[in-house]
């Protein structure tokens, strides 16, 4: 039987980089709670992401909960159901109604021009997302937000490092949230950040993240616990000094990809942009009128020890928890693509012999 590939493998560093990293905790006993670790990972993010504003989190999730608390959302949210649950999830968990918009067949990211039909005088807040590291119509999204006067917070889980027209993703929109879990293109084991315009959310952030203690006396206000711990940030110091490299050796297997994949009819891969510095974060593939469906693709390799995977299927919002509550059908091109999609394998050492063996299990089906 042929080795299993999944559809990532978390980049890490060599141990003994991470033991190094971790050495002074043994002596400092400082393990969490905004120790040195997370500080210095904070001004390296800072930097390495172009952004003036980053507060750090657990996980991508708790901040996207955060920023939406802290930004004092209310009512109702245009959004997409093409999405990982943890998006739609926020919304619902922080007492706000998702109203679904529909993405566009070419990106898979919001459709802007369908946004507007959806605002009400209950819409506070549109959180479009990167999906795949996609970036959206950012300036389109400017504009309606100025006219109708909505805060924009982009869930940037897979845009880690990406730049359109020059600018950091991370300087899009009021806020922007991102994910380090370990199959991101940047780790911290589990982890996630807000970077956001505003100074003066950093204070409420910290809060938020700390039961909403100001001082040992002093609680301020209702917050949770989603601290990154020091063994995360830790690990992002060291995956940082390589992220670039683990870009470049995604890109190689990309590159492959497009090679092997272009030009088949029925196979549509997601058109790079020259406006655009990728990060190479998914690999998605969609089978619209191939010789074979996206499921039969799907078991065909996994039959091969090959696990691609369906992000995103189901839609959010045909997710069992919310059956009843929405209607999938009012996003039909989201429905369309996510019957179709298929994620490929991808992550910085895969080998680009791998790459050409799930190639051919797809062209020869
Ligand atoms: N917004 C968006 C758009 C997101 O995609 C996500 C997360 C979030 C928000 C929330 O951010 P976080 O709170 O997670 O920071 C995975 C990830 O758990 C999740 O972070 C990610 N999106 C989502 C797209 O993918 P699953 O359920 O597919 O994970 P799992 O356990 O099936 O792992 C997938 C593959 O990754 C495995 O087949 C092998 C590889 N892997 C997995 C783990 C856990 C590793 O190589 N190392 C590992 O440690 O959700």
């Amino acid at each position: 039987m042929n080795k299993k590939i999944l559809v990532t493998k978390s980049s890490i560093p060599d141990l003994d980089e991470y033991v190094e990293e971790l050495k002074d905790l043994w002596e400092t006993r400082w393990l969490t709670n905004m120790g040195v670790k997370h500080q210095l990972l904070e001004e390296k993010l800072k930097e390495y992401l172009d952004t003036e504003n980053i507060t750090l989190f657990v996980n991508g999730h708790l901040a996207l909960e955060s920023i939406i608390q802290a930004m004092d959302l209310k009512g109702e949210v245009i959004t997409t159901p093409f999405t990982f649950i943890s998006t739609t999830h926020a919304i619902v968990r922080s007492g706000l109604t998702p109203v679904f918009c529909d993405i566009s067949y070419d990106d898979y990211t919001i459709d802007v021009s369908k946004i507007e039909d959806l605002i009400t005088e209950r819409t506070s807040a549109i959180i479009p997302v990167h999906v795949y590291g996609n970036i959206c119509d950012y300036q389109e999204i400017d504009r309606i937000a100025k006219k109708y006067n909505l805060i924009v917070i982009y869930d940037a889980a897979h845009a880690f490092g990406e730049r359109i027209d020059g600018r950091n993703v991370s300087n899009l929109g009021d806020a922007s949230i991102f994910s380090f879990h370990a199959t991101k293109v940047f780790n911290t084991i589990e982890g996630g950040a807000v970077t956001y315009k505003k100074n003066e959310l950093k204070e409420k952030l910290d809060q938020i993240k700390n039961f909403g203690i100001t001082g040992p006396e002093s609680i301020e206000s209702v917050g949770g616990n989603a601290k990154m711990n020091e063994f995360q940030a830790a690990m992002g110091i060291c995956n940082l000094r390589h992220v670039d490299d683990e870009i470049e050796k995604r890109k190689k297997v990309v590159e492959r990809y497009r090679e092997r994949l272009s030009d088949i009819k029925g196979i549509k891969l997601y058109e790079e942009k020259e406006n655009v510095k990728s990060n190479y974060a998914y690999f998605p593939v969609l089978f619209d009128g191939y010789k074979a469906t996206r499921d039969e693709i799907f078991e065909e390799l996994k039959k091969n020890n090959i696990f691609a995977r369906k992000y995103f299927y189901p839609l959010t919002n045909d997710a069992q928890c919310y059956k009843n509550k929405f209607n999938v059908e009012e996003t039909p091109t989201a429905k369309y693509v996510s019957e179709r999609i298929l994620t490929l394998p991808l992550y910085a050492d895969l080998e680009l012999s791998d790459v050409d063996r799930i190639c051919d299990i797809i062209r020869n089906i």
